[in-house]
């Protein structure tokens, strides 16, 4: 690399994330229900090499290693999840004691190893139970998310560091619902919007049971993507301000207590049905946030869609940029642009912020000594650091910065064929190797900073 690695500012939370369905394996262990992911992974066809997350990582059974490999890499955080369908296999009712008692174990490991769990409550796994009775498209399932995060907070709550209600709401409402390229399996374009309130309804809801039990900070992840117009039209120029609205606004909007962009205002949805927006909503989705979560892969290009398509834009490549194996353009000074534009965009209205997710997915071999060498990755991720520190200086507050992900995992609609992490893992032995990212990674966060000496 070039100029050395600025430092970052004392205090500052290095970690990396991780989540339940793509790791933990074990889908019938201790009384765990069914979620939307397994009735997806079985289906066929939708799963791009067949596979399924039954097994993933088995972290479930070695979570002792992986927090040994947390430790060797000297993070001082660990941001997981915890699968709704473990603690209630219905969704609502009884607790299962024993799904419990996994996540006490592992957050009792962080902590004796001296890191700080994260826990994040939804990252995408609903009971498949409540998607039965209707999913996130139901009201209900908004106040079944905060019995079920009062009963993680009744557990845990006085150990973890800090919590994330939801993971991606707007990913989980576009992959999930829109397009049907995520559980589970919805293709309802915008009348899909409904999704979006209820999943912010159950984040407010949450948080205010979260309070009740724990005095750590709260936050919320969410997915962000810089939107470029493809050309220098207004109407190009119109088509990317929609899809800034539709990616990045509509599930931060309402969370600083602005309401819902123009446009993607899930109160215009003619559904037939009661009103989805109701009086008081709003306020209960503005409850004050401790952390902004911030996810980051990569930057979007759209361009005005034609007169019938059904949305008012289209995605097209970014080009001009190196691709990771999925395709993504690696885009670092997106990060920054994204960052100083919140603060742009929210003002004082911006809560602190973390990077929970920032990665990349390359196609890592062993070579024949069993050495994993992932210059690209250590590329992306110096890169995106940089932005990251350019952003700080720039005054915009970043607290911390996760990378996606510990471990090779099993990626949704693509199975395992897209590797993230930053140990590599065999899964047909489940052997883990550490990646030259990971020894890279580890010297970046255990390097002694001006103001906390070795
Ligand atoms: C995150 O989602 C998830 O939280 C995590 O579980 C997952 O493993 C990780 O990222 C890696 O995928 O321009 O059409 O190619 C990321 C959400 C949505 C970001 C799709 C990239 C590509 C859109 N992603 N998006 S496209």
């Amino acid at each position: 690399m070039t100029a050395p690695m600025p430092t970052f500012p004392a205090g500052f939370r290095w970690g990396v994330s991780t989540s339940a369905y793509q790791i933990e394996g074990a889908a019938t262990a201790d009384g765990r229900g069914r979620s939307i992911w397994d009735t997806f992974a079985h289906t066929p066809g939708r799963i791009a090499d067949g596979s399924t997350g039954d097994v993933a990582c088995d972290h479930y059974h070695r979570h002792r290693e992986d927090v040994a490999l947390l430790a060797g890499l000297g993070v001082s955080a660990y941001r997981f999840s915890v699968a709704w369908p473990r603690v209630l296999p219905t969704g609502s009712g009884a607790v299962v004691p024993a799904g419990l008692d996994f996540y006490e174990r592992l957050v009792d490991d962080l902590l004796a190893a001296g890191i700080d769990p994260v826990a994040t409550l939804f990252h995408w796994d609903l009971p498949q139970p409540l998607q039965d009775r209707g999913g996130w498209l139901a009201r209900d399932t908004a106040s079944h998310f905060a019995e079920y995060a009062d009963a993680v907070a009744a557990r845990l709550g006085d150990r973890v560091k800090l919590w994330i209600t939801l993971n991606e709401p707007f990913i989980h409402l576009s992959l999930g619902h829109g397009t049907g390229a995520h559980a589970p399996g919805q293709a309802l374009l915008l009348d899909a919007l409904p999704v979006a309130h209820h999943q912010l309804l159950g984040h407010g809801l949450a948080v205010a049971a979260l309070r009740a039990r724990s005095t750590a900070p709260v936050a919320i992840a969410n997915n962000y993507s810089p939107v470029v117009p493809a050309g220098r039209t207004d109407a190009d120029r119109a088509a990317a301000a929609a899809y800034h609205a539709l990616h990045n606004r509509l599930c931060t909007d309402p969370l600083l207590g602005r309401g819902y962009p123009p446009g993607f205002d899930p109160t215009e949805v003619p559904t037939g049905t009661p009103a989805v927006v109701r009086d008081g909503d709003l306020d209960v989705i503005a409850a004050p946030l401790d952390v902004l979560g911030v996810n980051y892969y990569h930057p979007s290009a759209v361009r005005a869609g034609t007169p019938d398509d059904p949305l008012p834009f289209e995605l097209v490549p970014l080009t001009g940029h190196p691709r990771t194996a999925f395709d993504w353009p690696v885009v670092p000074d997106g990060l920054r642009d994204l960052l100083v534009g919140l603060r742009t965009e929210y003002g004082d209205a911006l809560p602190p912020i973390q990077v929970t997710e920032n990665g990349c997915a390359y196609d890592d071999v062993p070579d024949t000594r069993g050495r994993v060498h992932d210059p690209e990755r250590i590329a992306y991720l110096d890169g995106h650091l940089r932005a990251v520190h350019a952003a700080i200086a720039a005054g915009v507050e970043v607290t911390g910065y996760f990378v996606w992900s510990l471990l090779d995992n099993w990626e949704w609609a693509e199975g395992f064929t897209k590797r993230f992490g930053l140990t590599h893992v065999d899964f047909a032995t489940q052997r883990r190797t550490p990646k030259s990212s990971y020894t890279w990674f580890r010297d970046v966060v255990t390097r002694p900073t001006p103001d906390q000496p070795a």
